[in-house]
């Protein structure tokens, strides 16, 4: 395969960019590969600036649940435009996002736009300890809540991937006020949110985790957690910015018939523009300035043209059968996907939800941060490189998800089980 002009510009962004990428999963480095340089993706296809194209299984990390460059996002950027991009002043489009994302998720009764999920995740904690006056966050191993201080202790996705204890320059005291526990372990739960020592104010959770790799939730496991928190008085924040709207037009919460007090989303509400949002019980949310003493502002939070990417992808995903659609689809590729796995004596593990998923090289099940953990990195970078070469993009991590999307038709599905089952032909364990 031809490199060289991704060779050349990852070359000329490490003289300027940490790493070369601006974010670090981005770089390869766990599965021995330099980056290659993207110039442009329409539906499942995704083609690099030296003309090699791939099947796309990223997706943006999740954003793009449509394909890419779908017509209709891609007419309302166009349109929006044309009447300026950003005003740093309320908009109409704003407002139908807003009743868009608490129609599809009722437990939503207001919700503030942001900036990335990041944004989202740090802003609905912030909120969660001025409503409670209480200091503790408890979050799980592996789950990754973006990079704010508070959440980088036993992160997942690019934390866990490039093997980071935690992060340098987050001071000792905010990392006393989190806590991490295993994901899926209900006495451990119960014991951390009865200790009325910890002061805990707020317990957040990816309700199915896509950041150490995808984990389902052990059938109790949310439910558990949603008695707890409701009989403590303990904040339960949903961080939904893969599952929103990507498990269910109402995301996890839908999917699993749980409420969260407080719900972070992303990825997906941006139609592939930055938009995060965290949202919840109105009398939490109305502790958000101005209405309350919670501070949290944005330069460009809510604006036309990334509200009106957000509108136009939720109209698409909001049509009778969509969902149904992606559903049938992911579970006939995930049915191939156990086939293929079958035929090997590699150890595998393949953990599907919907239209996210994960094949873990690993022989016992998948289900925290430990099993996760157990994953051979080294034999997943064999396979991410050679279903590279077979033009299958995958994520570059053992540690993240894949994703279908409705632009995954059947014959782009079957090339890529082909080129999988040539790459497990390949690997040498
Ligand atoms: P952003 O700040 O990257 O928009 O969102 C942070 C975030 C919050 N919560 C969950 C559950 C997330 O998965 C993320 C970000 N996801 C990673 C991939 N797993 C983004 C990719 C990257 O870091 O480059």
């Amino acid at each position: 395969m031809k490199t060289d002009r991704s060779a050349y510009l990852f070359a000329q962004a490490q003289k300027f960019i940490p790493g070369g990428v601006n974010s670090p999963v981005r770089a390869c480095r766990s599965v021995g590969c330099d980056p290659l340089f993207i110039k442009k993706a329409a539906g499942c296809i995704i083609t690099d600036v030296d003309g090699n194209t791939f099947i796309d299984f990223v997706g943006s990390w999740g954003p793009m649940i449509l394909g890419h460059a779908h017509p209709e996002v891609v007419e309302a950027i166009q349109k929006t435009a044309l009447d300026g991009t950003s005003f740093g002043a309320p908009c109409s489009l704003e407002v139908e996002l807003a009743e868009m994302v608490c129609a599809a998720m009722p437990s939503l009764q207001k919700v503030r736009f942001v900036n990335s999920g990041t944004e989202a995740t740090m802003s609905a904690i912030r909120v969660a300890r001025g409503y409670t006056g209480k200091k503790k966050v408890v979050k799980f191993d592996g789950c990754y809540h973006g990079h704010a201080d508070s959440f980088l202790v036993k992160a997942g996705s690019g934390v866990i991937t490039l093997g980071i204890p935690g992060s340098p320059g987050v001071p000792e005291e905010i990392v006393r006020n989190t806590l991490s526990i295993p994901y899926n372990d209900i006495a451990i739960l119960e014991h951390t949110l009865r200790d009325a020592s910890l002061d805990i104010a707020c317990v957040i959770v990816e309700p199915v985790a896509g950041n150490m790799g995808v984990v389902v939730p052990e059938i109790n496991f949310l439910r558990k957690l949603r008695a707890l928190t409701s009989e403590l008085g303990i904040v339960l924040i949903f961080d939904e910015v893969i599952t929103g709207f990507r498990l269910a037009l109402g995301g996890a919460q839908e999917r699993f018939g749980v409420t969260p007090d407080l719900t972070c989303l992303g990825k997906i509400i941006g139609g592939g523009l930055p938009v995060g949002a965290y949202g919840g019980k109105a009398e939490i949310m109305d502790m958000v300035a101005p209405d309350g003493p919670v501070y949290q502002a944005g330069t460009l939070s809510g604006n036309p043209l990334a509200m009106a990417a957000g509108l136009a992808m939720l109209k698409v995903v909001n049509r009778p059968g969509f969902y149904a659609d992606l559903e049938e689809k992911s579970a006939w590729f995930g049915g191939e996907m156990a086939k293929i796995v079958a035929k090997f004596s590699i150890p595998t593990v393949f953990n599907r939800i919907g239209s996210m998923m994960t094949c873990f090289f690993v022989k016992e099940p998948v289900t925290d941060f430990e099993s996760a953990m157990r994953a051979d990195t080294g034999l997943y970078g064999q396979y991410y490189r050679q279903m590279l070469a077979g033009g299958v993009w995958l994520a570059p991590s053992q540690f993240e998800a894949a994703f279908l999307s409705a632009a995954h038709d059947r014959e782009h599905l079957e090339k890529a089980l082909m080129v999988t089952e040539s790459s497990f032909k390949k690997l040498i364990v």
